[in-house]
């Protein structure tokens, strides 16, 4: 398969596709203007040598005006008309790329973020935060700055070569030819350039990139940070990463700063060649140039050599918007491991089945062996097992944030890798061990991901999960602020708000990861009690440590070296005398 990063900056254009009139529209405006932008230098020339009493014939040839002070005035009045246009298309241009850069900024900023968040847990887990962070911030303002000015800036240059070229040679092939000679030496010193400074950019993304990682990370961790003494050991690292970064540009700006000068010595030798070769030319009366086209060469010799220093930089900005594209593409192009079904289905019953699954993490001991499960709609399970037994990687198959290594499992029957993920994991309301919040009101995070609930739905959930009686104690009650990751509301709070949140979503599969671990026995009481109700006819999982929490499920079954060493009632585990039966005497003896 063709690497579509191959050629990013070919695919960054290919993506410009629907905004192809506006490019090109804009593409046209801006080589107008460069093209009006240069004729300044023709005009003066064709006024001096009127002055001198040598007017450019077309003018007597094609408008009939032959006396000096009319061909002045309408040297002029031409003047004003061409600067006109030229203002006129430079407004076209400039608007038209600053349009065409923010439309385009915004799609790739929409579908690389949609395309992200479709892949599988793992990719995020491997990759940094601050790096994707990175890719859909800096990079994208990367290329939208170079479709906003780096791009027009090689339009402009591309047209003032040609144009810049044809009327030099015109004017006096001999001028022109010793005007140019540092222009390859110029050129062939930015290609170089371009080679020893590409690889400094790429380190210096790679260098900001582990430095934003390490400010969001330090920034999420702060209470632990504090709490361990740590702010000399994280100011270090930070000041680590941030030197990195530093001593990364440095690298960039060495070559950059060397680059400028270098270039400018050689253009100083064709300007200063041309103006004393082509005054030589006019006292030795050769006849081969006019005054005028002597203050026409000075002035387009700069024109065309002085932007040529800037090629560099736009070398620099070519090559920045091409890491910054390719990083971009990679992000689009990427599949999630996760595949997803095919098969619709509205809704299930619940009966699950895990036939000889096995799983291991990408890096890591298999966690789970050799797993065999009928659970019938209905039935609530109880799972138990010791810390790091696998119970959440179970679960995290059984909502396809990965897939079995080995084995199968199946909702009603089908595998549920047949069907659509999001039809799945619809049919599966979760309280996770580690309960998320989003900033935002309590109404928006019990909300968070169902369709839009009536007022009595979300309170009637809060309530289930006795969550009702502290919002409202609240000022502002469901609409208080939980904040960021919801560090305003304390553990067994946001236990509970998780809670609410399934009950409202209200699948026929009901997981509860630990989910009471955090609240007191009484609330968990009173809790369980809302659960059994609202668990009647679903299927449910419950992991605890807390064997109380399980104790009148209709099966336990205990995880163990990667099997399920005990399966049954409460009653039939105790006589079997096990493991669970230890765990119940050690904890029915402390309370
Ligand atoms: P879990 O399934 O998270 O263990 P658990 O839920 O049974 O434990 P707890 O009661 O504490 O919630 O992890 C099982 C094993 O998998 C554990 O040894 C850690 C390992 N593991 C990885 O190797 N990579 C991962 O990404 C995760 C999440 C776990
Ligand atoms: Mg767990």
């Amino acid at each position: 398969m063709e690497n579509s990063t191959d050629r990013p900056m070919f695919r960054l254009f290919a993506y410009l596709e629907k905004y192809r009139f506006s490019l090109w529209f804009s593409s046209i405006s801006a080589v107008v203007n460069k093209a009006f932008d240069l004729m300044p230098p023709i005009l003066t020339a064709w006024i001096i040598d009127s002055v001198s009493h040598n007017p450019p014939v077309w003018i007597a040839d094609w408008f009939g005006y032959t006396e000096i002070r009319s061909v002045i005035i309408f040297l002029g009045v031409l003047t004003a008309i061409i600067f006109l246009t030229e203002s006129f298309f430079e407004w076209l241009f400039q608007r038209g790329f600053l349009r065409l850069a923010q439309n385009v900024q915004h799609d790739l900023r929409v579908e690389a973020y949609d395309k992200m968040q479709k892949r599988e847990i793992s990719f995020f887990e491997n990759e940094r935060t601050g790096n994707l962070m990175s890719i859909l911030n800096n990079d994208i303002n990367q290329l939208e700055r170079f479709l906003n000015s780096s791009f027009y800036q090689i339009l402009h240059l591309i047209t003032l070569f040609i144009f810049a070229s044809v009327s030099l040679f015109l004017v006096s092939p001999k001028l022109a030819w010793i005007g140019i000679i540092p222009l390859p030496f110029i050129f062939i010193g930015s290609m170089y350039y371009q080679k020893l400074i590409s690889p400094h950019y790429q380190n210096i993304r790679q260098k900001v990139g582990a430095l934003s990682s390490r400010l969001e990370n330090n920034i999420s961790g702060i209470m632990v940070v504090k709490s361990f003494t740590a702010e000399k050991f994280e100011a270090e690292r930070v000041e680590e990463a941030s030197s990195d970064y530093r001593d990364a540009n440095f690298n960039a700006i060495r070559f950059n700063a060397l680059y400028v000068p270098l270039i400018r010595i050689l253009i100083t030798v064709g300007f200063v060649s041309v103006l004393v070769l082509g005054s030589f030319m006019i006292i030795n009366d050769t006849g081969e140039i006019t005054i005028g086209a002597l203050a026409f060469f000075s002035m387009m010799i700069q024109r065309l050599l002085w932007p040529v220093t800037g090629l560099g930089r736009i070398f620099d900005e070519y090559e920045r918007a091409k890491a910054s594209a390719r990083r971009v593409f990679k992000i689009m192009d990427g599949e999630s491991e996760i595949k997803d079904g095919d098969e619709k289905i509205d809704s299930i019953k619940g009966n699950l089945k895990l036939e000889n699954i096995a799983f291991k993490y990408e890096h890591g001991e298999s966690v789970l062996k050799r797993i065999n499960l009928d659970i019938k709609q209905g039935q609530t399970i109880g799972i138990v097992g010791s810390t790091g037994a696998g119970k959440t990687t179970l679960i995290k198959l059984l909502l396809r944030l990965y897939d079995v290594s080995e084995g199968s499992i199946s909702i009603d029957g089908m595998d549920i890798r047949k069907m659509k993920l999001e039809n799945l994991r619809r049919n599966i309301s979760l309280v996770s061990q580690d309960v998320y919040m989003f900033h935002g009101t309590i109404r928006e995070n019990i909300c968070y991901g169902t369709e839009l609930k009536s007022e009595e739905e979300i309170m009637a959930a809060a309530q289930k999960a006795e969550l009702h009686d502290f919002v409202i104690s609240l000022e502002k009650g469901y609409d208080s602020i939980v904040g960021e990751r919801g560090i305003k509301l304390s553990g067994g709070q946001r236990q509970r708000l998780s809670i609410a949140r399934a009950i409202l979503k209200n699948a026929p599969i009901l997981i509860l990861d630990e989910a009471t671990s955090a609240v007191d026995m009484e609330t968990e009481r009173a809790i369980q009690e809302n659960l059994m109700e609202l668990a009647i006819g679903k299927t449910a999982l419950v992991i605890a440590h807390r064997l109380s929490t399980i104790r009148n499920a209709d099966e336990i079954i205990v995880l163990h070296q990667g099997i399920v060493k005990e399966q049954g009632t409460h009653q039939e585990l105790i006589q079997e005398k096990g493991i669970y039966a230890d765990l119940w005497k050690v904890q029915f003896l402390r309370e």
